[in-house]
């Protein structure tokens, strides 16, 4: 996957690609989010679940939801001139979950979806990223229907580390998608040129 995030990275126009992962829980918009910013047509692995499937798929909370991720998304947004993101989402479900090395590799960081009815759901993707060091933001996907939540109660819930951004977003819109990415870049930068200092210094 690293080879493979340099090539893209030699694309014509695009000064700097950056890879970005877009994770979370089953069923939280992670597909959505990929979707509505990518300025390509993305690319999906969608499968139907299947009545096999519904004895371990946990769809409670997602009642309408025919299809699951089962490798992953991909799409592409220039957040501004010579800046491309490319974003890689995730699949939802645990038994996916081999795939986040190989997704995660050379990664800048991540967005960790939540949705406020099953918070509980995103705590393995947080325990993921904080454990291998990759910035990441909570972007908590504002459902209709679901109780609104401020920053400051998600962030408790989580028992995130202190400077941890969490942003309300809804993954259908590209601009607020746009906006959570562009919070990531920003604070992952920021964090990535400390650490690079701490090590020199
Ligand atoms: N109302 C509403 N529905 C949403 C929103 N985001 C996603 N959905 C719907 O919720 C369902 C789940 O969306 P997906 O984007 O497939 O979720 P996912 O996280 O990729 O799911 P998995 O890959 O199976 O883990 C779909 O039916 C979407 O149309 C949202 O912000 N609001
Ligand atoms: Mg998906």
């Amino acid at each position: 996957m690293a080879t493979e995030h340099s090539e893209l990275a030699e694309e014509p126009g695009i000064a700097l690609a950056l890879k970005i992962l877009v994770a979370g829980g089953f069923g939280v918009g992670k597909t959505t989010l990929v979707g509505s910013v990518s300025e390509i047509r993305p690319l999906r692995t969608e499968e139907r679940l299947s009545e096999a499937g519904r004895t371990v798929d946990d769809t409670v909370g997602v009642d309408r939801k025919t299809t699951t991720t089962v490798a992953m998304d991909f799409g592409r947004i220039t957040i501004r001139s010579g800046l491309a993101l490319y974003l890689f989402g995730t699949p939802g479900q645990d038994r996916f979950w081999f795939l986040w090395d190989e997704l995660s590799q050379g990664a800048l960081g991540a967005v960790v979806l939540a949705d406020t009815r099953r918070l509980e759901d995103c705590f393995p993707a947080v325990d993921y990223f904080e454990h291998r060091r990759i910035p990441f933001v909570v972007a908590v996907n504002c459902f209709p229907r679901a109780r609104t939540y401020g920053a400051h109660e998600v962030s408790r819930a989580l028992d995130l580390d202190h400077g941890t951004p969490v942003v309300l977003c809804d993954a259908r819109d590209r601009d607020s998608g746009k906006e959570v990415l562009i919070r990531l870049v920003e604070y992952a930068g920021r964090l990535h040129a400390a650490r690079l200092l701490d090590s020199v210094g």
